[in-house]
């Protein structure tokens, strides 16, 4: 049988096995073998392992929905029947329309790379959303452009990525060429793992194919995007994990097409520190800064420091996520909903 790049063996370690995951585990569950999930379908779930991909028995309790991409389990080593999922380090999630249950993107991801192109597609404000994601979940953000071979200059793009969140980490690439896999390289390496996001056509299965120098039968399928305006064909349909050629693991995800915003309290906070280190100054403690007299925020805005519209995306995400988290109703009744999701 013919070997791909995913079927080398390779340690824990390498494949993100940690302390953290380690100290979770029962003295009489060392007979266990220690998987990562990489595929999730409907009726079937497989895993990378130190012997190889595999293919998981579930239990008949349990649902395929349950389990994110990048989770870690335990496995009889024999059948491979699943017996228990362990806790997650980070776990990226989204409410969807409708949905009731969040759409869970991907666990124990080190860095998102939030892809858009020097293109239609790039947005500041779609870009807030997912920065405010990988914020909420405790992963560090990196906003990779796409498409740098397409266009005279990039610099504007990379000004306003970087405006976007303090200390935030922007790079341009070629998402076809080989020097794309260096720019990218310090945040791979073995035991790191990276998830791609952003909107259909940004090249997200593109940089998936670079990273893991895929051979074509083997590669994640591409797709072209429409001239008039950048939008892609939702080529990928599932999430996956793929090795990093010169170690780490890469998830690829379908494209998505909104970013809702719900359930999130520091991630907007971190997006948005400016806006919060000031509120403090303003002359009312409940200041909205909107209409307030002695609004530090509104001051700052005069001043030229800050972007006005910038204020009015804050104000709109804020909005959104109210309306779309649920109110938690306890013994104590209504209250707003608790920080989650942070790193352990
Ligand atoms: N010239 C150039 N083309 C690129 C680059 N990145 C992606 N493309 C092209 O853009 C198209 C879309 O790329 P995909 O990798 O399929 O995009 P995707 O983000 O995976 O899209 P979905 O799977 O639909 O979410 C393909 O035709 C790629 O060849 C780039 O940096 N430069
Ligand atoms: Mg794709
Ligand atoms: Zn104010």
């Amino acid at each position: 049988m013919a070997h791909s790049s995913d079927q080398v063996s390779v340690s824990l370690a390498a494949l993100g096995w940690s302390e953290y995951f380690e100290g979770q585990l029962d003295p009489d569950e060392a007979p266990l073998a220690r998987m990562r999930i990489a595929t999730v379908h409907r009726s079937r779930l497989t895993a990378e392992s130190e012997t190889g991909p595999a293919r998981l028995s579930l239990p008949a309790h349990a649902a395929t929905t349950d389990f994110a991409v990048g989770d870690w389990v335990l496995v009889e080593p024999e059948t491979h029947m699943l017996v228990r999922r362990l806790d997650r380090r980070a776990l990226l999630q989204r409410r969807t329309e409708g949905g009731r249950q969040p759409q869970l993107i991907a666990a124990n991801v080190d860095t998102l790379f939030i892809v858009t192109s020097c293109n239609d597609d790039f947005n500041p404000a779609r870009l807030e959303r997912y920065l405010a994601l990988a914020n909420e979940a405790g992963t560090r953000p990196v906003v990779v452009l796409t498409k740098l071979d397409q266009t005279p200059d990039a610099a504007p793009y990379l000004a306003q990525a970087a405006a976007l969140q303090r200390g935030l980490d922007v790079v341009a690439v070629n998402a076809t060429a080989p020097e794309a896999a260096q720019t990218l390289a310090s945040w791979c390496g073995p035991g790191q793992t990276v998830a791609l996001v952003g909107s259909s056509g940004v090249g997200k299965s593109t940089l998936l194919n670079t990273l893991s120098l895929k051979a074509p039968e083997d590669a994640q399928p591409t797709g072209p995007i429409r001239e008039a305006d950048a939008k892609g064909r939702h080529t990928t349909t599932s999430r996956s994990l793929h090795m990093i050629h010169g170690g780490g693991w890469v998830i690829d995800t379908p494209g998505i097409r909104t970013l809702h915003v719900s359930d999130m309290s520091a991630g907007l906070d971190v997006l948005f520190a400016e806006i919060v280190e000031l509120a403090p100054n303003c002359h009312f403690r409940d200041c909205t800064h909107a209409h307030e007299p002695r609004c530090a925020v509104q001051a700052a805005i005069a001043a030229g420091t800050m972007d006005p519209a910038r204020l009015d995306r804050w104000r709109k995400l804020l909005e959104e996520n109210q309306s779309n988290t649920p109110v938690q109703s306890g013994p104590r009744g209504n209250k707003a909903p608790k920080t989650h999701g942070k790193r352990g």
